[in-house]
């Protein structure tokens, strides 16, 4: 008897044995955005924006809808402070690009922690490069924590922006933002937050948090892939030149030039995804109905089981804090002389699919000391049953490979 009441709302998983536990890459989607994505097609599909005839009009009220409720959901003052984009990673680069380039100057220096993700990496380090600003790294302890001290060490006069995480890909840490927002802007510095694991498993103020810019990615929170959303303060968006240009983010153009259009359309060049919108509308809709009060428990119970099991193996490490709750459902871990590749088909042959490799955090393994790792991260319509499949499986990892024990 599955004892999971969302289960049934995932057809993927309705439909497919195996136990799903790589839901840091990308979430399964419940039949309600699945039929949001259908509806858009088969009833409101046209190209949003432009057209002023009712087809066209009714794409555009989709998408706009779908605006306000990432508003809510972020609890962001206006709607036009959010910039649909594509995933985190091109949310994160309309900021580098528009914000850090225009923005940051020689000398000037911008913080990153060890633990970010290549997407929140790589624009900062090209920033660096064309701007000839410093790129300092806020360093972690080997759990994964973030303390006075180290912060201490990578804040100074000279920064300018901090681009963090809320909730690190690998060890699942929460970072203390409200505490980096506060150093940032005692400097007067902007913070560029990396909501794209923390979003799909708690409840984020962008007011009470006071970040300036926060990028997520809908295929992460259930919704489709290729809609993310960039958040941005409106004051900082609204002298802020845009990222991509062409059609639709325009005002007025002549042979010469161009007056580009009013936020937030003055990020969203070409024919945005209004399917993909109302498809996360969808899916936002849908978590807030089951509540982060009810994730967060069954998350939380199942990764407390996850790790009480992987800890009681030999041969196996798990990176990061030793309490469940400073996981946020994401467990990394190492098995001595087994390549996590290996751990991954081995686990696979099971009926569990989890990850392996670097995670696109190379900076953070070769910190922590390790080539690459294997990675389960589970989400509340996960199952004790799959959970203890997981653990039954890597506890016969090593004999297979052939070790006495
Ligand atoms: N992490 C993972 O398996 P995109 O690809 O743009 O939707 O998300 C990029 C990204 C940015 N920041 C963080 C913290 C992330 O975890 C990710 C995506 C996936 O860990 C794929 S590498």
């Amino acid at each position: 008897m599955n004892k999971n009441p969302y289960r049934k709302d995932f057809p993927l998983l309705l439909s497919n044995p195996m136990a799903y536990l790589d839901n840091a890459a990308t979430a399964q989607r419940p039949l309600a955005v699945i039929e949001a994505e259908a509806e858009f097609s088969e009833k409101y599909n046209a190209n949003p924006l432009r057209g002023l005839y009712e087809l066209s009009v009714k794409a555009t009220e989709c998408y706009e809808a779908a605006r306000e409720t990432v508003r809510r959901f972020l609890n962001a003052k206006e709607a036009c402070e959010i910039i649909f984009t594509n995933n985190t990673t091109q949310s994160i680069n309309t900021v580098a690009y528009s914000y850090g380039l225009t923005n940051i100057k020689a000398g000037d220096e911008i913080v990153v922690s060890i633990m970010e993700h290549h997407s929140n990496l790589l624009p900062w380090q090209m920033v660096a490069r064309q701007t000839g600003a410093t790129l300092r790294f806020l360093e972690c302890e080997m759990d994964g924590s973030l303390n006075e001290a180290r912060l201490d060490a990578a804040f100074s006069e000279k920064t300018r922006l901090v681009a963090i995480a809320q909730v690190s890909n690998v060890t699942g840490r929460t970072a203390p933002i409200e505490e980096i927002v506060k150093r940032a802007h005692a400097v007067g510095a902007v913070v560029v937050m990396d909501a794209a694991q923390s979003a799909p498993h708690m409840a984020i103020d962008v007011q009470a948090l006071d970040v300036d810019f926060l990028a997520f990615s809908g295929h992460k929170l259930m919704g489709p892939m290729g809609i993310g959303v960039l958040y941005g303060k409106k004051e900082l968006l609204e002298v802020m030149p845009p990222f991509l240009t062409g059609g639709e983010m325009i005002e007025y153009v002549t042979r010469e030039g161009a007056t580009y259009a009013p936020l937030p359309h003055k990020f969203e060049a070409g024919t945005v995804d209004a399917s993909g919108a109302w498809g996360l509308k969808a899916a936002i809709e849908y978590l807030e109905n089951i509540g982060f009060e009810e994730i967060e428990r069954r998350e939380l119970e199942l990764t407390k089981r996850a790790l009480d099991g992987l800890c009681a193996i030999p041969h196996v490490h798990v990176i990061g804090s030793e309490k469940a709750e400073e996981h946020c459902g994401i467990l990394t871990f190492t098995v001595d002389g087994v390549h996590p590749h290996d751990v991954s088909a081995m686990l696979d042959a099971d009926g569990v699919a989890v990850r392996a490799g670097h995670h696109c955090a190379q900076p953070l393994m070769e910190y922590l000391g390790v080539r690459s790792t294997t990675r389960a991260s589970l989400f509340f319509y996960n199952t004790e049953e799959e959970i203890e499949r997981f653990l039954q499986s890597v506890r016969e990892l090593r004999g297979r490979m052939g070790y006495a024990e």
